[in-house]
């Protein structure tokens, strides 16, 4: 039986229901992809997820890669070769990529939504399989050798991987110290060791190519300190004729030296990758290609950055849904206790644990918030749409595009930094605490959602980078226009009469909710222009980011679920087949509990939120390090 339990109901009640998908499908860029087009994809994606993808989660983690240090190698397990290829078989991937690159351009709605079923069912798979999306990203930036790069990226389907961390250059990766020197003939020589790269090494491709950030040496112009003097290089595990991409039989000086032993995701080989050492394999340099001849390194990883983290937010959302959707099926059928009325009458019969209170509150906590976070994934894949459609029009510098730019940028840290933290913390209390002692072992496959899902909240910038990102750059930077257009629509809503008065006590909740994220913006900014005059207040604004971040996280969840409960509200206002709401009452009485449940147990907590931001003083960072 599959570990892997999809939604696809909730998948397209966003889609079409909420969001209003089958607006954009079948026009413009997405000429070929209708609505009937995408609810085949779906319905196909669902059950090659549940079946195929997943049939290898469990083998690839007991049975995971060892690395060859004589080889340079770590292949992946058979088991999960058939899992990557029955995906790479699929050709879904294509939805993912331009028309010029053999791609089928889909809404980016439909394609996180697919997202969602493939990285829950086993994200590696996605992982592995994101060679074309990064040829998306060289043919994008790149020449006209790039471009054929990118070509042969795709019609070869080689791995890919983006370097930027190096064992000194974390979060900072501007202290990245990898350096690049010209060539004669055009390439450039690249030289040092980084770390911790995915899909660095494994044996599913002829070839890999590394997106690698290294700092050019001796080049006017190019190369000062910091992350703004680093270039994007393409630099390949073999050597290929430009022309043709047929390998030529040369190994290029890139290779794998070590593979991590980690806690989750071990199918997923992570990887240190030394560039051009003498004393490594056959000592050959290691060359590569400037992208697009410029110097804007950092801009142009970004591009892929910004992918990635909806990638990790997605993937983290994913997991706790179907942690969620298994802990509910255990929830209803283990029998154990009486009914909390009758716990004094030692001879009543036993119950399915549904029935006690708590394991009610903990399955509605876990509901409420994989539903709210689907939701903030599709919302957000929605303004993603918008841009699309500009790209497509040629309208890119037009206000309204501009706006849906800047609204994705903001949310960006909240689907990553709140999307990680809320599922990794809640697939542990809650949905592994569902199962009793049971959940702690391995004939459940929660155990390992917990391990896979911790690293969601530690790379593609750690929770602490999406907080500062969120405050200095999505809302600072952008001078507060996306959270204004964004607390614009969360105010329409509460002023609506959205719900005809099933709502009301829920609107006046996000109405204080929002209130007080607006205190704490407000408070933060003023932080911040207070340390013009006393430098050291900058720390209270440091004390609060991911503060803010996640109280901002809970107010927009709050608001997509009660649009959502919206929507049901006005299903179960009709009947079909002489029931409110027809065949789907459950589902939709489902929605507006869910919606109602967050709303009461967890925009109150933001006032509190509020007070401990407004309270911050500068007493810890005075505290001794020895005080510790
Ligand atoms: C990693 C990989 O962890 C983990 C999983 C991998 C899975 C791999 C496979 C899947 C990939 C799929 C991708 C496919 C490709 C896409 C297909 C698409 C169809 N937004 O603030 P400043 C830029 S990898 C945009 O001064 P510092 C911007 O250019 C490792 N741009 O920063 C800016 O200039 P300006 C991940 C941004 O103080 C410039 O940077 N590692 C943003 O110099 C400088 O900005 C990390 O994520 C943004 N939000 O450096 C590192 N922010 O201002 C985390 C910056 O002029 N650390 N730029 O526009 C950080 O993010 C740091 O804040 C820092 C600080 C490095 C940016
Ligand atoms: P550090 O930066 O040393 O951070 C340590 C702690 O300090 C964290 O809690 C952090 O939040 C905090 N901290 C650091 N700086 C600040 C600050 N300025 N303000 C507040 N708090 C701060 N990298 C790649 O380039 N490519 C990959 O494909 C890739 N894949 C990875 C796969 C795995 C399994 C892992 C574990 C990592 C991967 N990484 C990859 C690296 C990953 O992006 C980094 O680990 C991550 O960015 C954090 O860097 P670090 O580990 O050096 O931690």
């Amino acid at each position: 039986m599959s570990h892997y339990k999809s939604n696809l109901r909730d998948i397209e009640f966003n889609l079409f229901e909420v969001l209003g998908r089958d607006e954009v499908l079948g026009t413009g860029p997405f000429a070929e992809v209708d609505s009937e087009t995408a609810r085949a994809i779906l319905a196909e994606v669902d059950r090659l997820s549940r079946e195929d993808l997943a049939a290898s989660f469990e083998d690839s983690d007991r049975n995971p890669p060892v690395f060859d240090p004589a080889t340079h190698t770590a292949p992946v397990p058979e088991s999960f070769q058939k899992s990557y290829q029955a995906w790479m078989d699929s050709e879904y991937w294509r939805l993912q990529i331009g028309e010029e690159l053999g791609g089928t351009p889909a809404p980016s709605s439909l394609v996180w939504a697919i997202g969602e079923m493939v990285l829950g069912a086993n994200a590696p798979v996605w992982m592995y399989a994101a060679g074309p999306s990064f040829a998306d990203i060289v043919h994008r930036n790149g020449n006209d050798r790039d471009k054929k790069i990118a070509t042969h990226m795709i019609e070869r389907q080689w791995g890919a991987t983006m370097v930027l961390t190096e064992p000194d250059a974390g979060s900072d990766v501007g202290a990245g110290r990898t350096k690049a020197t010209p060539n004669d003939d055009g390439t450039w020589n690249i030289e040092g060791v980084k770390r911790f790269i995915t899909s660095g090494e494994h044996d599913m491709s002829e070839n890999i190519m590394h997106l690698t950030l290294a700092r050019p040496v001796g080049v006017e112009g190019a190369g000062g300190p910091g992350t703004k003097g680093l270039s994007l290089f393409l630099v390949p595990k073999h050597h290929f004729d430009v022309e043709t991409g047929e390998l030529t039989g040369e190994r290029n000086g890139v290779y794998v030296t070590n593979v991590e032993h980690k806690m989750g995701i071990k199918v997923s080989n992570t990887c240190e990758v030394t560039f051009g050492d003498t004393s490594v394999g056959g000592g050959e340099p290691a060359r590569g290609w400037l992208l697009g001849e410029v110097h804007d390194g950092i801009a142009q990883m970004f591009q892929v950055i910004e992918n990635a983290r909806m990638l990790v937010g997605t993937k983290a959302i994913a997991t706790l849904s179907t942690g969620y959707l298994n802990a509910l099926d255990y929830a209803k059928s283990r029998v154990q206790g009486a009914d909390l009325t009758q716990a004094s009458d030692k001879t009543a019969p036993r119950v399915t644990i549904t029935h006690h209170p708590d394991v009610r509150r903990s399955l509605m906590v876990q509901k409420s918030f994989a539903e709210a976070m689907r939701s903030l994934v599709l919302y957000t894949a929605s303004w993603q749409d918008k841009v699309q459609l500009a790209q497509h029009n040629g309208a890119m510098d037009t206000d309204e595009t501009k706006l849906a730019e800047a609204v994705n940028d903001l949310l960006l840290p909240i689907v990553k930094g709140y999307g990680s933290e809320r599922s990794w913390v809640l697939l542990g209390t809650e949905s592994l605490q569902t199962f009793g002692g049971s959940g702690f072992l391995q004939e459940y496959p929660i155990e390992q959602y917990v391990r896979d899902a911790k690293i969601d909240t530690l790379y593609e910038g750690t929770t602490a980078i999406q907080g500062q990102d969120f405050f200095f750059r999505k809302i600072v930077k952008d001078q507060g226009r996306a959270l204004g257009h964004i607390a614009g629509e969360i105010q329409k809503f509460i002023d609506s009469e959205a719900g005809n008065g099933r709502l009301k006590n829920e609107r006046q909740l996000l109405a204080t909710a929002l209130d007080d994220a607006n205190a704490m913006v407000g408070h933060l900014i003023n932080d911040l222009m207070s340390a013009q005059d006393e430098l050291r207040n900058i720390y209270k604004v440091g004390l609060n980011t991911t503060r803010l971040l996640m109280a901002l996280g809970d107010v927009v969840c709050g608001w997509l679920l009660l649009r959502q409960a919206e929507v049901a509200l006005e299903k179960l206002g009709g009947t079909d087949a002489g029931l409110p709401g027809g065949k789907d009452q459950a589902f939709y009485e489902g929605k507006v509990a869910a919606a109602q449940f967050f709303a009461a147990t967890n925009l109150p907590r933001i006032s509190a939120e509020r007070a401990i931001a407004e309270a911050t003083d500068l007493s810890l960072m005075d505290l001794d390090e020895s005080a510790f």
